[in-house]
């Protein structure tokens, strides 16, 4: 597109570019320029226009957009292609369609707002406009679906650790991949796959993150933060959104090449607050309580009951002091 195209000669370029270089070098009209400029402003680019000298990039606004984010990306493949939407029901749910029409491994889908985002167990995911990084990232495994629980650890890691190192905030997993600070969420993942036969043919890894979020809804006030509430101040979201990339990569190799070695274990371990902690367990057909003592290579919670250690896969883990169980 004309607008991406200038807006990138913008950022190349030292100074002032005259709309008359801009269009011979894109072989498009000066009015072209002009209305794509005006779109540009219209996003929030600060751009400067100035009689003999043409135009100037002043400033950038925190989009998620392809123009933004690959200029801040460190990755081989993870967030190569960008897909970004103004308004969209569910990022998950656009990566899936994606997925069918044979986009990439390693693609990441941004919106701005969720209309219908989605939690685990048909549950809505608040994802109000500009506040958050609402991302969903498409990967093309060679996995099994009985690796598919890993990846899940493993994208609560990679998003943990991001997180701790763009805000330097004390972040920390709640089991399996939810990220809390002092007692409320923060971040949300939401894991689906598309599978053919005992192959997985898409994963699609839905991650929401609050960050600038001011306020909540009465009904998550109790219960949620964001960066800006917790740290006091405001986050790039797209410095973010690159590094938990970066980090999901990284994770993501390591898990394909040791799959889930002591070394990931101790590493999820350290950043997991559920560890250590007094848990009570849901499953669908019973409740215990007892002390949460670790993970196994399965990603199963290990649970000490005091007549010996579960393993949990799934069912809802409630852990004390967090998210109103106490
Ligand atoms: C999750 O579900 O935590 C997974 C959320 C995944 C959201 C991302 S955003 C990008 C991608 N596209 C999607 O459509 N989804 C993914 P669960 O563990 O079921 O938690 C849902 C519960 O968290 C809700 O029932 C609320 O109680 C609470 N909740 C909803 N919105 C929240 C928010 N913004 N912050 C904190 N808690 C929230």
């Amino acid at each position: 597109m004309v607008k991406e195209k200038i807006l990138a000669l913008l950022k190349d370029a030292d100074g002032f570019l005259s709309g008359e270089r801009i269009s011979g070098q894109l072989g498009v009209s000066r009015a072209a320029v002009c209305k794509s400029v005006k779109k540009l402003r219209e996003e929030g680019y600060a751009i400067e226009s100035a009689t003999n000298k043409g135009y100037r990039l002043l400033a950038s606004p925190d989009l998620l957009t392809q123009g933004e984010l690959l200029p801040l990306l460190a990755t081989r493949y993870m967030g190569r292609r960008v897909y970004s939407y103004e308004v969209t029901d569910s990022t998950n749910r656009r990566a899936r369609e994606e997925a069918e029409r044979g986009a990439p491994h390693g693609s990441v889908f941004f919106a701005e707002e969720q209309t219908n985002g989605r939690g685990r167990l048909g549950r809505t995911w608040s994802a109000p406009r500009g506040a958050g990084v609402w991302m969903s990232v498409l990967l093309r495994p060679k996995l099994t679906p009985a690796d598919i629980a890993q990846v899940t650890l493993l994208a609560g890691l990679a998003t943990c650790i991001a997180i701790r190192e763009v805000t330097g905030l004390p972040v920390a997993i709640k089991w399996p991949n939810d990220i809390v600070y002092e007692g409320k969420k923060l971040v949300g993942i939401l894991t689906e796959m598309a599978a053919e036969e005992d192959r997985i043919s898409a994963l699609v890894v839905g991650i929401g993150v609050n960050v600038n979020n001011a306020s909540f809804p009465k009904e998550l006030k109790e219960k949620a933060t964001s960066l800006l509430l917790a740290g006091g101040r405001r986050v790039s979201r797209k410095e973010l959104a690159a590094r938990i990339l970066l980090r999901l990569e990284e994770e993501y190799e390591r898990f394909l090449q040791h799959a889930a070695d002591r070394a990931f274990l101790d590493r999820y371990a350290q950043h997991c607050a559920t560890i250590g902690s007094v848990v009570r367990v849901a499953t669908g057909s019973e409740e215990f309580v007892g002390t949460a003592v670790g993970i196994n290579e399965t990603g199963a919670l290990l649970v000490e009951t005091g007549q010996g250690v579960r393993p949990v896969l799934s069912g809802e883990v409630s852990v004390r002091g967090m998210l109103g169980y106490c």
